[in-house]
Parts: C-alpha cells; structure tokens; sequence
C-alpha cells in the first residue's frame, strides 16, 4: 500500500464496507460464529422472500426481536471512529454497511449507505413507501401512508437485490482506498467489492477478527478486534494526511 507510512499517504477518497463484525462488541450478534443468529435461525426460514409468504409471523417475530434488541445497544468506538474519519478526511468516506442496525448514524456518521436495508424501517409492500418504524410488525398494522397491512422488514433478503449498487461502483471506482472490516466475505455482491476494488487499481485493507473468506485478495489484512483496530487505523490515515 505505498506511501501508507509515509508523512503524505495521497489518501482522498475512501469507501469502507461494514460488517457484522464491527457491532458485535457492541451486542449485536454476527451471522456465522458458533453462538451467531443462525445458529437459532435456519436462514432460509427467516431470511428469504419466500419464508416470509410460507410463514410471515415467524419471519416478523424474528426482526420485532432484533429491532427491540438494536435500540438497547449504543455504538463502539469503531463506529465513532469511523465516524470522526468521515468528519476529519480531506476527502470523501462513503461508508456502505452490510449492517440493518443504526449504530454508524448514531456515534455521528452522516454518509452511510445500507445496503442491506435498514431494521428500523417498514417497507409497504403495497404502495412502496418506507417508514421508520420502532415497533413491532407481527400484528400487521396500517401503512402509515396508504393504510394497508402490508408492511415488511425493509431488509435484503436472499436473492433480493441489494440497494444502491451503482453508488457504491461508482464510490469503488473514485476511492483511492477500500477498507473491508468486520465481514466473513460470505455474501455477495459484497463479498466481491475486493475483487472490484482490485481490478479497478484502488488499494484494498482488510480489518478483521480473523482471516475472513476473502482475505487472500487484500493487499494488507489487520486482524484483532475492531474496537480497538478501526481507531487505530483511522488514526494512522488521520496522522498521515497529505
Ligand atoms: C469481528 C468481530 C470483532 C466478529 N471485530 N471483526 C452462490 C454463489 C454466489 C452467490 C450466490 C450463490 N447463491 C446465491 C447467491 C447470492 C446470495 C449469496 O451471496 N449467497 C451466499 C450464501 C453464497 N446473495 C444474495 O442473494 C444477495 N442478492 C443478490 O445477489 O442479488 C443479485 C445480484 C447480483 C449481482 C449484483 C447485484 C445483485 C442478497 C444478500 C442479502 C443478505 N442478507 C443478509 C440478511 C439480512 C437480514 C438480516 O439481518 O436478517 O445480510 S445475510 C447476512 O449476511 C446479513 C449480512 O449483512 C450478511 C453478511 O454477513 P457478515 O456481516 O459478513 O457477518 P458474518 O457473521 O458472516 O461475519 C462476521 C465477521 O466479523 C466474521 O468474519 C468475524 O470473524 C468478524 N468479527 N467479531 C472484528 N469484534
């Protein structure tokens, strides 16, 4: 990663993309540990289109759980750090987040791209509108904006597509860095930003608990737990700026 230790790193456009990882010293469970949701959850019966026809009660109850769970949780200092980069950087920091929690917004970042949907809001599958939502659905209650009882978890499922795909191509292709932390590489098309990162020139960082899926397609993987890597980090690029 050449002049990353140098006095000016020539960093000024970074997009980082979020995992579970980064919110898991803050409570929140990761997907594929060995205590991780999926352990309790088939992930085809909560986390597909086709489980919430076959059983919609079962899915709503699922993320009336996890969305009463997130507003219990306060953000780590990988999210205020990440936050506190986007603010200091000569540049731009678009942060894409796998994540449906709301924990990059609340330690104070303004640019956050979900692009895996967001548990505090409800998507009406009638008229398409998206309201915030901190309560339960499995009651199904009235749209706020046409009054059907058609609201969903705005989640990505499996075989969904994932939101705003060609902002987060175009932020690869202007970022002169791309930082994957917290995230096994399990999933795509997040999975596969490194390989997209790589073929376009953009250097590529790794910062994880452990070796993720991916890992051997980075230039340079940090591992340890992200509370105390991503501050770090962000230091480093914050000391280092040309
Ligand atoms: C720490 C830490 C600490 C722990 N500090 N680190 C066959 C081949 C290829 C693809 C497919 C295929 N069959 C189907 C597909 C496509 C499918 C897919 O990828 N499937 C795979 C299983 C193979 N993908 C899709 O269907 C996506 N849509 C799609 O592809 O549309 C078509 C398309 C094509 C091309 C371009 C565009 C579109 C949709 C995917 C939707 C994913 N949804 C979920 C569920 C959301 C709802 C919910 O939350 O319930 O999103 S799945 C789940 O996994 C969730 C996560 O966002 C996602 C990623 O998980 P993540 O964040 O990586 O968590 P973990 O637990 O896996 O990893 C945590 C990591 O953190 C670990 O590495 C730990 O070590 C680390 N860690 N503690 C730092 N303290």
């Amino acid at each position: 990663m050449g002049g990353m230790n140098g006095k000016s790193n020539g960093i000024r456009n970074i997009v980082v993309l979020t995992g579970a990882g980064v919110s898991a010293e803050s409570g929140i469970d990761t997907f594929r540990a060995s205590d991780g949701l999926w352990e309790q959850h088939r992930v085809e019966d909560v986390a597909t289109p086709e489980a919430f026809e076959r059983d919609p009660d079962l899915v709503q109850r699922f993320y009336d759980m996890r969305r009463e769970a997130v507003q219990t949780k306060d953000p780590n200092p990988a999210h205020f750090a990440l936050a506190k980069l986007q603010r200091e950087l000569d540049g731009n920091l678009l942060i894409v987040t796998q994540n449906i929690d709301d924990l990059h917004e609340r330690a104070g970042a303004e640019d956050v791209l979900h692009m895996h949907g967001e548990i505090l809001n409800a998507w009406c599958t009638s008229c398409d509108v998206r309201s915030r939502w901190t309560g339960t659905l499995i009651e199904r209650p009235a749209c706020p904006e046409c009054g059907d009882a058609a609201l969903r978890p705005d989640i990505v499922w499996f075989g969904e597509m994932p939101y705003r795909m060609d902002e987060i191509f175009d932020a690869i292709r202007e970022a002169d860095l791309f930082v994957s932390i917290g995230t096994s590489g399990a999933v795509y098309p997040a999975a596969g930003f490194v390989r997209d990162a790589k073929s376009l020139g953009v250097a590529t960082l790794e910062l994880n608990l452990e070796r993720s899926q991916g890992s051997h397609w980075f230039d340079e993987s940090r591992l340890g737990p992200a509370g105390t890597i991503v501050p770090e980090w962000v230091q480093e690029i914050l000391d280092n700026k040309g």
